[in-house]
């Protein structure tokens, strides 16, 4: 699959300035000879790469002309997928590009899938499979951390990472099968407790890499954050003073609230997902009662719960039935409505919840709010979260091959432990380094390429 052309539109197919048909593969340049006719005439076989071209495109077949373009001559090796590249910058709009396309198709390219470029890039060994993955992260940044964080993905500080810990691995593999195998030579042995020393250093470092998962998760998508509490207690206002404008409805209709609403903020260049939600109560309408299921079921699924109660009036059944479906749960407690007369006692809520943080509010005089946006920023490090110099896993396959590697190296180590044999724990070794392998894709079955490919743009 690799030996044939692919050509694709790589820019979105809507009116734009300009759009761009991307062609990479040995045919490359022979196709765009026969459909592109530069004003300056220029000889085929003495192409200068990296070089741009003004003339038309024309249907040779009905001397038809197409489009004005600018073509870009890229040789191999170095190129985008290491194969000859030609981009022809068209005008921007779905008529002229998809003539230009199915002339190139004619010509004798093949349609590429989604993210077949990178993956060519991949297969053909310039990116490894956590860069090719930085690419798609690149697109689909929400925030500016995460850019950041796919940016140094893709220049390689994850599988430079990744790469370190391998060879430190390999090379203890290699010093223990060869002294399993040739036993007759006279090699330096690695006692069990150097191979011990190694491994528990190499476990340190992987540990620290799943551990900057939790931030990884906030960076790219933000903190999941949802106001709870009973009817009429102020989430709706609190929604609405946290976001500075009028975006819930507010009345003092209790069940005001019937479906959940979502809008961001942002904290330090985090993104705070604020999720307002139908207060929660028993209730006998239909829409309501909806409404109720959806907050439950949004409760559960939060990064942070902001608990708001009415601290004007005694709390209820309602709260505590609320305080018990989120004892499991990060929580911040919000007094509300502080501008009045004070009748829950901070004292009463911890006899329920232990371990939360109360902070009094008016969401009505806007006061508290400052001090609940230092709480969550202190709650979730986002002052610590500085990924310029380090390394963040956040995408979820790394570390789920992480995680599968740690858990071969407390093998090795639990088998020197029970003085096992070498050739024992030297199979865990293997498979630790195998796990790794799936980050960076040496290790990696066609599936698992394919699906992560299959999620790519086209054109990409
Ligand atoms: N005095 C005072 N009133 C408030 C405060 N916050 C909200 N209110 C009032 O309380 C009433 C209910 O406010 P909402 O924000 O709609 O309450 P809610 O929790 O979203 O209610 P539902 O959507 O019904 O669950 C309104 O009349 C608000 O003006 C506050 O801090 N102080
Ligand atoms: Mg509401």
């Amino acid at each position: 699959m690799l030996n044939d052309t692919i050509v694709a539109i790589s820019t979105p197919l809507a009116s734009a300035g300009i759009g761009i048909i991307r062609i990479s593969g040995d045919e490359a340049l022979k196709i765009i000879s026969k459909i592109f006719v530069p004003k300056k005439s220029m000889d085929n076989r003495n192409i200068v790469s990296h070089t741009l071209h003004y003339g038309y495109i024309i249907d040779p077949k009905y001397n038809r002309t197409l489009d004005e373009v600018l073509v870009s001559y890229m040789l191999k090796p170095n190129t985008y997928t290491r194969e000859n590249i030609i981009e022809i910058n068209a005008h921007g709009g779905l008529i002229v590009l998809q003539s230009i396309l199915s002339l190139v198709l004619r010509s004798g390219a093949r349609i590429a899938e989604p993210g077949e470029f990178t993956k060519r890039a991949f297969l053909n060994g310039r990116i490894d499979l956590s860069q090719a993955e930085a690419v798609m992260d690149i697109i689909h940044s929400k925030t500016e951390l995460a850019l950041n964080a796919s940016v140094n993905q893709l220049s390689g500080n994850i599988k430079n990472e990744i790469e370190k810990i391998k060879k430190n691995l390999l090379e203890t593999i290699a010093h223990i099968e060869a002294s399993i195998d040739y036993p007759e030579y006279d090699i330096d042995e690695l006692s069990a407790d150097q191979v011990k020393e190694k491994m528990e250093k190499v476990a340190t470092k992987i540990k620290y890499l799943i551990s900057s998962y939790d931030n990884g998760k906030i960076i790219r998508e933000g903190i999941k954050t949802v106001i709870v509490g009973k009817p009429n207690v102020g989430k709706s206002s609190l929604l609405n003073a946290l976001l500075k404008e009028q975006r819930a409805i507010v009345t003092d209709i209790p069940g005001t609230t019937r479906d959940s609403l979502e809008e961001y903020m942002n904290i330090h260049g985090i993104p705070l997902k604020l999720i307002d939600t139908a207060g929660i109560r028993l209730t006998e309408d239909i829409i309501e009662k909806i409404g109720v299921n959806r907050s439950k079921e949004l409760m559960l699924n939060a990064d942070l719960i902001l608990f708001v109660i009415d601290s004007s009036e005694c709390l209820t059944t309602e709260d505590d039935e609320i305080m018990e479906l989120i004892s499991n749960q990060k929580v911040i407690i919000l007094m509300n409505k502080s501008d009045l007369n004070k009748k829950v006692k901070k004292e009463h809520l911890k006899e329920h919840l232990r371990e939360m943080t109360i902070i009094e509010t008016s969401a009505l005089k806007f006061e508290g709010l400052d001090q609940l946006q230092e709480q969550i920023k202190n709650m979730f490090m986002i002052g610590n979260i500085q990924i310029d110099n380090e390394t963040v896993i956040h995408n979820i396959r790394h570390k789920q091959s992480l995680e599968k590697a740690i858990e071969s190296i407390y093998n090795v180590i639990e088998s020197i432990d029970n003085r096992m044999p070498e050739d024992c724990y030297a199979i865990d070794l293997h498979s630790a380094y195998e796990h790794l392998g799936e980050i960076t894709g040496d290790h990696v079955n066609d599936d698992i390429i394919k699906q992560i490919f299959s999620q790519f743009c086209l054109g990409k």
